[in-house]
């Protein structure tokens, strides 16, 4: 901007305001400054717009439009090598980064970690681990609130988009998609619906159009994972510990707690992820009932994480010798594969998911947002001890965007403490309490703010100002589970019927051997 009385240009971002300050923001000079510097950062960008995975809601391409930059006044070659580092979940590009450090900026003052550094100097710096170490191998917990904060394809997830395609087109395999219970409530933002519009009829119908062969719901496994988990919690009650139980879900979390709380591994819930649950149970009860061989089988989710990617590739998450989830896919990526399907999923009838495996409780929807883990166990374990179905359903105390929240419950006649907690800046915060004596019985956290409605694979607006990043925009997702969690007559997770069918048919009960082999898992410092 041009300051009168003032000889050079100002940043407006940074320069202080004073009484009297006569700004011109639209001068000749002023818009000639910002088209050369939009063409200095041009001059050394990758230039495949056309395929490029962020074309069309790209923040370069947009400020390119909007202040009229050319290529070509410039120096014409991009000065960095193209450089794609890969991993199973996020992909780094240098030939894309202008350089504006938010991904550093939001994985240390956001999420409390601090991965990213800027290496080298003047036109040399990249952006990247220490030692330009592939994120693999660094404490980078795969959360992807990094490529939320992106401006352009320097970091993008790593895409199955072509594998899934091949495995649909493979007539000897039989294609299993779960959809995480955040999509139903942001998909629709890639389609112009506002955020926490429900879709998950149209999700169904859009997942069939598509090819898969079985459409089922992640929400299912989440009810699962409720009747696992509350009984894991009353086991640790009785038993003594070890405690406080803390939730697993979240794989971002997992990964963080194994990088800097190792020592409270043993306080995991040793439940496997809804993702992973279900994975585990399509290949073992599913394929046993529909009769296919669960070496023909392939399972897909569509989560709102990056971090789901890396979950599905840790060893832990098999079961007798098969990988229980085979690939996941972003919000983001299901979009593109409809867009390429020309499948417009705001045009599309709603349909219902597939059954046994699509029956989901109020209690199953509201796990994508904070709070709602807590929320749906409590739930389950008060109608578990109290023997009947308590009037109580709302917890509202869990709900919120507070970064820590607590309460206390009376369970059988025992004050339970209890905390959640989102972001893992504010896991952090309640990890070291812990550290420091302070005692809780159930702690939910997850990794990123807002819980999974705001998580790395969900909808980029390509909008400066980073809608997607606030908290905000979050809960318009999360009001829209709460309403359907309202609109259901099925709201706790221990009622589902097609949970109790499996158990009835193939697990025994919650905690059993069989359960216990399938359902659960364990880390290791
Ligand atoms: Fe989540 Fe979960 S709620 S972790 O946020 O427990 O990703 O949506 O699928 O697994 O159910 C994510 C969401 C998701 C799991 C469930």
């Amino acid at each position: 901007m041009e300051i009168e009385g003032s000889r050079n240009l100002q940043a407006a971002c940074v320069y202080p305001v004073a009484e009297g300050l006569r700004v011109h923001t639209h001068t000749p000079r002023v818009r000639k400054a910002r088209r050369r510097v939009v063409e200095l950062l041009l001059s050394e960008h990758n230039r495949e717009c056309p395929t490029c995975p962020r074309s069309a809601n790209c923040e370069l391409q947009a400020l390119a439009r909007k202040v009229g930059a050319r290529y070509g006044k410039l120096a014409s070659q991009p000065r960095c090598e193209p450089k794609i580092v890969k991993n199973p979940f996020i992909v780094r590009d240098y030939s894309k980064c202008v350089k504006c450090r938010r991904c550093e900026a939001v994985c240390k003052n956001m999420q409390g970690i601090g991965v990213y550094v800027p290496l080298n100097r003047g036109y040399e710096t990249i952006i990247a681990p220490a030692f330009e170490r592939n994120l693999a191998e660094v404490a980078c917990i795969a959360c992807g609130q990094c490529l939320l904060a992106c401006p352009t394809a320097s970091l993008t997830e790593r895409s199955y988009i072509e594998e899934v395609w091949q495995a649909l087109d493979d007539p000897a395999k039989h294609v299993v998609v779960q959809t995480a219970p955040a999509i139903q409530v942001s998909i629709g933002e890639e389609f112009g619906l506002p955020a926490g519009t429900v879709v998950s009829g149209k999700l169904a119908a859009s997942l069939r159009r598509l090819g898969f062969d079985s459409v089922f719901s992640t929400d299912f496994a989440a009810d699962l994972t409720i009747m696992e988990e509350a009984h894991e919690l009353l086991h640790r009650l009785a038993k003594g510990g070890p405690l406080p139980l803390i939730s697993s879900c979240s794989p971002g979390w997992i990964k963080f707690c194994e990088h800097f709380y190792p020592e409270f591994i043993d306080n995991l819930s040793t439940c496997k992820s809804p993702m992973e649950m279900f994975g585990a149970l399509a290949k073992t009860y599913y394929a046993q009932k529909a009769g296919i061989d669960p070496k023909d089988m392939v399972v897909v989710a569509v989560m709102p994480c990056t971090a789901k990617k890396f979950e599905a590739a840790r060893p832990e998450m098999t079961t007798y010798g098969l990988r229980d989830v085979d690939y996941v896919l972003t919000t983001r990526e299901l979009a593109k594969m409809l867009r390429q399907a020309d499948i417009n999923l705001n045009k599309l009838p709603e349909e219902d998911f597939d059954q046994p495996l699509g029956l989901s409780s109020g209690a199953a929807n509201i796990f994508a947002t904070t709070g709602g883990v807590m929320e749906a166990a409590i739930r389950t374990a008060l109608a578990l001890t109290e023997g009947k179905e308590l009037g109580r359903l709302e917890f509202k105390e869990f709900r919120g965007t507070t970064g820590i929240k607590e309460a206390e419950v009376e369970l059988k006649g025992q004050t339970l403490r209890l905390a959640v907690a989102h972001g893992t800046n504010n896991a952090k915060k309640l990890m070291e309490r812990l550290k420091r004596g302070e005692k809780f019985h159930f702690i939910e956290i997850m990794a990123c703010a807002g819980g999974c409605v705001g998580g790395g694979g969900q909808p980029i607006t390509g909008d400066p100002e980073k809608p997607e990043l606030t908290l905000e925009h979050r809960q318009k997702r999360a009001a829209g589970l709460y309403a359907l969690d309202l609109s259901k007559e099925l709201r706790r997770s221990h009622e589902n019927k097609a949970v109790l069918q499996v158990y009835q048919e193939f697990l025994g009960e919650p905690m059993s051997k069989k359960a216990k082999e399938i359902l659960h898992t364990h880390y290791t410092a």
